[in-house]
């Protein structure tokens, strides 16, 4: 089912491009003019298989997932797309003969990072998996101007830098203007009675913008398959608005044009942490509103009955940030199909499923009622009905019990509480990973589990093999294949086949060789972006992830200043040497990158040290570089408080490179654990029925650890006696005192840090006694990768679609 490469063809279709794009040879173009042409020739062999897919669906009048998310975090699309289409090895020979470089041209393309980290990845992942295993599906997201934040370390310091990605343009994107629709905000309801007698609504004196939408191809492997991400761009009712200016109406026409170009300007880059900014919502609105217009349009050439719609279509929210879409596919069927609210209501319920990606209560989505009526009023009634008919049903099942009422509501004390209404309108909530799921079932959403439980369901995350392996690790795939075959490119299970060359000494030397030379790639990266100097021949330790407390890259800084203290007290010390390395971006004004980056100023430049330990943070983490740092590790740091990181998908990444996992029982790592072996991990710390207890006791008392533990209390005096910052002294008396005191309503080191300290440290002693016993080593890395299978977003997928989406495979043919 492969694409039949013609070498020469392709290399003419590059020239040409060229030569129509800009006039020049291969010679004369510059790197991102090449990185332009060789996207072309690729779209081009995209082209014919993209239309074939879309002809296919409408053919067959598939059932369809729509996967509507804020965050699409795709990365680079030229080096996936050609591992996708299976061309990768022959392009690469094709250009070289051209005198390119394959690796410099896939440097040129800008991520498109349009999402945070996890949720975002994990959509990204998703679209991968259904294309590739023939699943009819739409991505539905936003296309921002500007996506996550570029960073650069300034003095220590995050700089945060607008990310303009599509500054030379998008190759692979397709503007299509023809199926652009309006959505309005803002103004009010004006009812009436039809003919029939019938109250209508209609929305008055409203703003509105119209969104376009952006196709991008989304490539299955090796199957023709091609689905589409749809990204909404806004632009202005018209580019200025005659009827208003006619009528005087200048300030309504200036108004339009603006809101147009703020709805999609900018990413919001924060992760797990709700603002409650009015754009955020009029984003949210802005894409839900045109993908279901969208959708509905598209039923309608090929369905007569609008009552049927939920049987053709499935939304996926992740996370609540798309719930609008309840209510406005209400209104919808109600004010514009004509249905009554019944009718709306048993299609709605039918479509509608919820992902929720954290227990986090600061990520939890409440808009203030005066604000979400003002923008979106009759949707807001629509909400309220909602309501009002839920409480009612709450008021005969639990008679008197206004607690519950209180909890359950989805308007309660002036806000409109998005998960609530997910949950109610929704027929499907899972959790990401199966301690998550009973997380939710037993604590968080207890009082909705016991009435809905049918609704109820876990999808342990995955990532795509594609991607994490074969691109990103193309030695290790490549051996894996020569030992096994490469079956686990479309079914990661057969990964399992590699458990009988744990033992055998050769396997073992091919395989850290393998890893050594990812290392060395990562030092170059490492020496090239960041000027620092690492040994490849040192330990990878490393935790890239989002900075945010729960996830405790304080626990990891503070535990390498325990190790230097202890290296310097016992030079002799018989330790590997060890390289601590750190990718993340944080909100912005978080202090613990400054401290991260000082301490490896001050270590780095310690010739006592003798170079047995490094730290290096590695600037602008994102998709593109994580490729190369999961293939270089050998630690992954999965150190969450437990019980707050809902699944991780980092976890699962290095594991499939081989790493092994320095991790506390959260998330998934609970269930890497299981599949690999206790042997094969080192796990530490409290768990979350622990951390749970404590929590419900009002926490614990730091205080006693500091009077105890001489080695962590030599650590924080270090956070506040200069010894990180000569110049600012008092630069860490923050961290330090988050960690020692309360401060009004937030407890003494809310996220156990101090508590798991020791536990943490001891694990690391006992992860370095593994490392030196080489060929032990070399099985356990060996082991992680062949018990990965579980955690491909395609057995994620799978299980959506047997639990949740109900589709069905589709095959397509492609005459070359
Ligand atoms: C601003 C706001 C409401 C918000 C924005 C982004 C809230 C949350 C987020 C992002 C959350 C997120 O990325 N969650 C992660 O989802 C991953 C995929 O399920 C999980 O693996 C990970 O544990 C979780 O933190």
């Amino acid at each position: 089912m492969g694409v039949k490469f013609d070498k020469d063809e392709f290399k003419k279709s590059v020239a040409d491009n060229l030569k129509v794009l800009y006039r020049k040879t291969v010679d004369e173009a510059d790197k991102q003019q090449i990185f332009q042409a060789v996207s072309y020739s690729v779209k081009d062999i995209i082209m014919d298989r993209w239309l074939a897919t879309q002809k296919t669906y409408e053919k067959e009048d598939v059932r369809t997932v729509v996967y509507m998310s804020m965050e699409f975090l795709m990365g680079r699309a030229l080096g996936n797309n050609m591992i996708n289409l299976t061309v990768y090895k022959d392009i690469k020979e094709a250009l070289d003969e051209m005198g390119l470089d394959l690796n410099v041209i896939e440097d040129q393309e800008p991520d498109a990072a349009l999402g945070n980290g996890g949720l975002g990845r994990l959509a990204a992942c998703f679209l991968d998996s259904l294309a590739t295993l023939g699943y009819p599906a739409y991505g539905c997201g936003i296309r921002y101007r500007y996506g996550m934040f570029k960073q650069q370390i300034k003095d220590g310091y995050q700089i945060e830098v607008p990310d303009n990605w599509l500054k030379d343009g998008n190759p692979f994107e397709i503007k299509r203007p023809e199926y652009s629709y309006e959505v309005k905000f803002g103004g009010y309801v004006r009812c009436y009675k039809d003919e029939d007698g019938r109250d209508k609504f209609v929305q008055e004196d409203y703003r509105s913008v119209i969104a376009v939408p952006y196709d991008m191809p989304v490539v299955g492997y090796g199957n023709n398959v091609v689905n589409t991400l749809i990204i909404w761009d806004a632009e202005p009712v018209n580019t200025f608005n005659l009827e208003s200016f006619n009528k005087g109406d200048y300030h309504k026409a200036i108004e339009q044009e603006n809101l147009a170009k703020n709805i999609v300007e900018v990413l919001y880059p924060n992760d797990n942490h709700y603002a409650g900014k009015e754009l955020r919502l009029k984003q949210q609105y802005f894409f839900v509103s045109a993908s279901i217009q969208r959708a509905i349009a598209k039923y309608k050439k090929t369905n007569s009955d609008i009552r049927k719609f939920h049987e053709k279509y499935v939304f996926q929210l992740n996370d609540t940030h798309p719930t609008v879409t309840v209510a406005e596919l209400m209104r919808i069927l109600m004010d514009e199909e004509g249905l009554n609210w019944e009718e709306a209501w048993e299609v709605t319920t039918h479509c509608c499923a919820y992902t929720n990606h954290t227990i986090m209560a600061e990520a939890l989505e409440k808009w203030p009622i005066e604000l979400f009526s003002r923008l979106l009023p009759r949707v807001y009634q629509i909400v309220e009905e909602i309501n009002r008919r839920f409480v009612e049903e709450l008021k005969v099942k639990y008679p008197g019990n206004q607690d519950k009422i209180r909890k359950m509501a989805v308007i309660y004390d002036g806000q409109v509480k998005m998960a609530n209404l997910a949950i109610v309108a929704g027929f499907s909530v899972n959790g990401v990973a199966k301690l998550h799921t009973e997380i939710l079932e037993k604590q968080e959403l207890k009082d909705f589990y016991e009435m809905f439980p049918e609704k109820f369901n876990n999808k342990t995350n995955g990532i795509t093999q594609r991607r994490f392996l074969l691109h990103g690790n193309p030695l290790l795939a490549d051996w894996i294949t020569g030992k096994i075959g490469d079956d686990w490119i479309t079914d990661l299970s057969h990964l399992s086949r590699l458990k009988v060359y744990v033992d055998d000494e050769k396997c073992q030397r091919e395989f850290m060789q393998i890893k050594y030379q990812n290392k060395l790639r990562l030092a170059k990266y490492i020496k090239e972006n960041n000027g620092v100097e690492v040994d490849p021949r040192s330990v990878f330790d490393v935790q890239v992830k989002r900075l945010h407390e729960y996830k405790r890259q304080l626990l990891n800084i503070l535990h390498v200043m325990y190790l230097y203290n202890q290296l310097k007290a016992n030079p002799d010390l018989d330790i590997p040497a060890q390289t601590f390395i750190f990718g993340a971006k944080a909100a912005a004004g978080y202090k613990i990158a400054k401290l991260i980056n000082n301490v490896a100023d001050v270590i780095n430049n310690d010739p006592a040290i003798k170079g047995r330990l490094k730290v290096v943070f590695i600037e602008n983490y994102r998709v593109s570089n994580a490729e190369i740092i999961f293939a270089a590790a050998d630690v992954s740091e999965q150190i969450s408080t437990a019980s707050k990181e809902a699944s991780g998908t980092g976890n699962m990444k290095f594991m499939l490179n081989g790493a092994l996992t320095l991790g506390t029982m959260d998330g998934a790592n609970v269930e890497i654990v299981q599949e690999v072996g206790e042997d094969n991990a080192v796990i530490f710390g409290l768990t979350s029925d622990e951390v749970i207890r404590y929590e419900n006791e009002g926490g614990y008392d730091p205080m006693e650890i500091f009077n105890n533990d001489q080695d962590v209390r030599t650590v924080l005096m270090q956070l506040i006696n200069g010894e990180y910052c000569r110049e600012n002294p008092e630069m860490f008396r923050d961290i330090y005192n988050s960690l020692l005191h309360n401060d009004g309503g937030r407890r003494a080191d809310t996220y156990f840090i101090l508590k798991d300290f020791r536990a943490y440290a001891d694990a690391h002693r006992k992860m370095l006694d593994k490392y030196k016993d080489e060929k032990g080593w070399a099985k356990s890395a060996m082991l992680n990768v062949a018990c990965a299978g579980k955690f491909s977003s395609d057995r994620t997928i799978e299980e959506y679609v047997r639990d949740i989406w109900k589709l069905d495979k589709v095959k397509v043919e492609v005459s070359d």
